[in-house]
């Protein structure tokens, strides 16, 4: 008697990857052999201390389990249920989370399929396998230069600025960019997940020669251990990454000229707004793109400080994704996950229109580059081509809009689930 799962709509290996948000799966008997009647099962996680474990749930919405029980039919009809991981318990190595199916009648396991419980981390606490995981991906997709990285550094340029920064659209326009990122390194290393630089702590061990680079004084340069594939690192011809740090990487927080980054629970309080009772509106977080992120940005000298280049070091995207990871945990305290609402996305505009404020911007606005569109006020260029697509989601589609990005857990509308997740940023449903 053999039994087997399959989720994400997609029964191959490379489709086993999960974050917070409960996905579609199905059980089914594979071969009812040695069995009479229909077969009570127990889906459950192998038992380990360390790893990926998984939460199931019957439907949706619905508790999240440790374990449940199925009943599946001789005949091999499949079973529905929903699969997601358990929170706070992310897979360390790829495929380290293990589902057990139970036959309940003798507690023999009559199958198991392992998966990765992937998600976003905080940079500063990955293994060294995780990071050298990473940087070799990092590394392959700027082929010293000579790969597809570059579309990336040319997209955040002084053409692109208008699409993507001052304005509503700056916080989705950024999740597009670092997710279109994302899968680029996934097709090259599946189980790599972009880590987040926590710039409101020191992060004494992303700032070393085998992870983002030290900094030589006297000539700015960013100097790599002899291990560390960030050494070919090359964009626009040259070799190398500038970037010198305003303050000490080691035991400091961000700080820039005018003084630190504000703190994540500052960060937090930027969205309340001053009506009675104050509540917290998207158009007042929005203003943290000043500080903590440009802060962040120019608590360095070099490339990472002013837009057009700040793209060109690999160190961005960590920081990025500490941006985005602000918003999502802004998002979760908040419930701000509804594009309609004006409190979690404004302005709001209409298909084509040019809405309340410069296209791009508007929640029903596609985003430039992955839209394509090169006529004015667009760049006259448009690099990299749509976005990268998944095998674990079909949101947000090729040509996202900024309101595709909003509700990126799938929490209103499971299909505008975009397939990440941050480690301490919980899935739950609304109230
Ligand atoms: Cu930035």
């Amino acid at each position: 008697m053999r039994a087997e799962i399959t989720f994400n709509g997609n029964g191959t290996a490379a489709a086993r990857y999960v974050g917070w948000a409960p996905v579609p799966a199905e059980a089914r008997l594979s071969d009812p052999t040695g069995a009479a009647a229909p077969v009570t099962v127990r889906l459950q996680n192998q038992s380990t201390t360390q790893g990926g474990q998984v939460a199931f749930y019957s439907a949706i919405p619905d508790a999240a389990r440790d374990d449940l029980e199925l009943t599946l039919p001789l005949s091999g009809t499949p079973v529905q249920f929903f699969l997601a991981g358990r929170f706070q318990r992310p897979s360390i190595v790829d495929r380290d989370a293990n589902v057990q199916i139970v036959n309940t009648a003798d507690d023999q396991a009559i199958g198991t399929t392992s998966l990765m419980v992937r998600v976003r981390k905080n940079a500063n606490s990955l293994t060294a396998a995780e990071r050298n995981r990473l940087l070799a991906a990092f590394a392959t997709l700027n082929n010293a230069g000579m790969g597809r990285f570059a579309d990336f550094r040319n997209v955040h340029s002084s053409a692109g600025d208008p699409e993507a920064h001052q304005n509503a659209g700056f916080p989705p326009w950024h999740r597009a960019f670092l997710l279109d990122l994302e899968r680029e390194l996934q097709q090259i290393d599946p189980s790599v997940a972009l880590p987040y630089w926590r710039f409101d702590e020191p992060a004494p061990n992303l700032f070393t020669r085998d992870f983002m680079g030290v900094t030589d004084p006297s000539t700015g340069r960013v100097l790599f251990s002899a291990t560390n594939p960030l050494q070919f690192w090359s964009t626009d011809g040259v070799i190398g990454i500038v970037r010198r740090p305003r303050f000490n990487t080691q035991t400091q927080l961000a700080t820039a000229l005018q003084g630190p980054v504000i703190t994540e629970p500052e960060t937090f309080l930027l969205g309340l707004g001053t009506t009675s009772p104050p509540i917290h509106r998207y158009s007042r977080f929005r203003r943290y793109e000043g500080n903590p992120h440009g802060t962040a940005h120019v608590s360095f000298t070099g490339s990472i400080s002013q837009i057009p280049t700040a793209a060109k070091d690999p160190l961005f995207f960590l920081l990025h994704a500490n941006v985005d990871r602000l918003w999502a945990k802004w998002q979760w305290l908040n419930a701000r996950f509804d594009v309609d609402d004006a409190s979690s996305f404004e302005p709001l505009g209409a298909a084509g229109s040019p809405g309340t404020t410069r296209v791009g911007h508007n929640s029903n606005d596609t985003m430039w580059p992955w839209n394509q569109v090169t006529t004015a006020p667009r760049p006259s260029t448009a690099p990299g081509g749509t976005m990268a697509p998944s095998l674990l989601t079909a949101a947000p589609g090729l040509r996202p809009t900024v309101g595709s990005m909003i509700d990126y857990q799938g929490i209103r509308t499971a299909a505008s689930r975009l397939g990440f997740d941050y480690d301490d940023v919980p899935f739950e449903f609304p109230n």
